[in-house]
């Protein structure tokens, strides 16, 4: 849903120099203190871009000391005035615009998105939603209170502290910059880890953090695997844990969390239901449909990947999809024309083909694509499943592949039920033109965003988040705010209480 116009964006730098492999502490570069490194590839073809510091749990103890030290009473950051925190925050988003072709195309080299998506969809959206945080900065407080008794009662709403910040592969810089967004609007510090896929484009934003004169210790940036989100996740002085990934490991960050009662937020994974009724715009609910499923390779946390679709009109969206698969371009993500880059690597390829297998033996039939596209790098074919059934692992899994479900129904109260029987609830969407339908579902679906004639439209201004073991918490707009919040009572004694 972003603009794509890929004759206006500037041609992107193929071979983009690669400046910061290290980690970022206290706004200084440093090795990691055993010297293990890790390698980043390029998922187009499987060649190591660089070789990355990987932080250990004596790098995660220093960088949340030069966190908390950054956030001790009367440091430079605890004293600023909030207005000149905004500030800061746009200068950020002011110094990624200035990079934004060369950050755009990092982004593509480390994790093979399309460069027009990087450019257009990934990079725009970060810049907007930190100015969007950047705003908020100096209107963030709190209430004076009616309180009963010769009382003055107010709130403050003060930063949490030291926040963790444990982000995904498939948007790297747009996870980034959602959770740096709100920490650092609400005066937070933050030790953040950008996953082992794609650490590139988070580094460099780190430079930019300490360019834009961010204090030392406000940012700090820990590239590494899993073993350093857990260090970071069971440090005693981390006050709260931002989490973007598989469910799985959101329930370990969850239990590790309760050792200290760390504030928690999750954005997990979703099987989100698309509904499709047979009163809707045929061609434009298929093109949204398959936008829905197979942006970012199918790697989106909301993919719309139970496509549920009215019996009257199932078999000509069947056909109007399959044509559609069909018709999407796969291969170098650096052309303009070029709609599917690779998945994010090996692994993730393997997981996707073996689901394919499964639907194939289940009974689902293939109406499209099937198997791995060529290579050298990590691509699959635009894969479409029809006569999906509930009981499928297709229907059930989140793939995070470019392969489409589409199931068959015919009752609205069948529909509903079968679309909210998942773990997940992350988002939802029905297409229709008659608004009493169309608010039938709004009520009726468990789902933290529920779309209406549209998919994957995202505000900075829309809360963003799961129902179910699709999360926990918002992020975006004011909700998103909450998370880097504590209220604290303040109760004065008075003399005299007059209205
Ligand atoms: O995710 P992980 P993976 C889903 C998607 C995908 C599956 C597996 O279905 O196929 O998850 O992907 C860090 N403590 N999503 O294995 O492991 C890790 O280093 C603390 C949905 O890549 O959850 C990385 O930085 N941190 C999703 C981050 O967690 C740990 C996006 C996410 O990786 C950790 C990605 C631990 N014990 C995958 N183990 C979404 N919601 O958008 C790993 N990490």
């Amino acid at each position: 849903n972003f603009a794509t116009a890929a004759s206006a964006a500037p041609a992107p730098q193929t071979k983009p120099e690669i400046l910061y492999t290290g980690l970022f502490i206290n706004n200084e570069w440093v090795k990691s203190s055993d010297g293990k490194t890790f390698k980043t590839e390029n998922p187009a073809n499987g060649q190591v871009i660089a070789e990355v510091q990987h932080a250990n749990k004596a790098d995660v103890d220093k960088a949340v000391k030069a966190a908390r030290n950054a956030f001790k009473l009367g440091s430079p950051w605890r004293t600023m005035d909030a207005s000149e925190r905004g500030a800061l925050i746009n200068k950020l988003a002011d110094l990624i615009e200035r990079d934004r072709t060369y950050l755009a195309s990092l982004e593509t080299l480390d994790n093979g998105k399309p460069y027009k998506d990087s450019y257009f969809g990934d990079l725009y959206a970060s810049i907007k939603n930190l100015r969007y945080y950047a705003g908020w900065a100096d209107k963030i407080h709190g209430n004076v209170l009616p309180a009963d008794g010769k009382y003055f009662a107010y709130t403050r709403h003060e930063p949490v502290g030291v926040c963790g910040q444990i982000i995904p592969w498939n948007f790297p810089i747009l996870m980034a910059a959602w959770k740096l967004g709100p920490a650092l609007a609400t005066g937070c510090t933050v030790v953040m880890k950008p996953a082992e896929q794609t650490p590139l484009t988070a580094l460099y934003i780190a430079q930019l953090v300490k360019e834009a004169g961010f204090p030392p210790g406000v940012v700090n940036m820990l590239p590494g695997y899993g073993d350093t989100g857990a260090a970071i996740v069971d440090h005693p002085d981390v006050d709260k844990v931002a989490f973007t990934g598989s469910t799985e490991v959101g329930k370990l960050i969850q239990r590790g969390a309760a050792s200290t009662i760390k504030r928690i937020t999750l954005e997990l994974g979703g099987k989100s239901p698309n509904i499709v009724l047979a009163d809707t715009d045929l061609p434009r609910a298929v093109e949204a449909a398959h936008n829905a499923l197979f942006y970012n390779m199918g790697q989106c946390c909301c993919a719309g990947s139970r496509t549920f679709v009215e019996d009257k009109i199932y078999d000509q969206f069947v056909e109007l999809s399959a044509e559609r698969a069909n018709r999407r371009v796969v291969g170098d993500p650096f052309r303009p024309d070029v709609e599917q880059g690779p998945q994010i690597d090996n692994e993730q390829r393997d997981k996707i083909l073996q689901l394919i297998s499964s639907g194939s033996r289940q009974g689902a039939r293939l109406a499209a694509g099937g198997g791995a596209a060529p290579g050298p790098g990590y691509f699959v074919q635009p894969t479409v499943f029809c006569d999906v059934t509930d009981d499928m692992d297709i229907a059930k899994t989140e793939i995070f592949g470019p392969v489409q479900q589409i199931l068959k129904f015919s009752q609205f109260d069948e529909v509903v039920e079968r679309a909210n029987n998942s773990e997940y609830g992350l988002a939802a969407a029905v297409f229709t033109k008659d608004l009493d339908k169309a608010n039938y579902f709004v009520q009726r679906l468990r789902a933290g965003t529920i779309w209406v004639n549209d998919y994957n439209v995202f505000g900075n201004q829309v809360p963003f988040g799961g129902f179910k073991q699709s999360g926990l918490g918002r992020e975006n707009g004011p909700y998103g705010l909450r998370n880097y919040l504590e209220v604290k009572a303040v109760v004065v004694k008075l003399a005299d209480k007059n209205t």
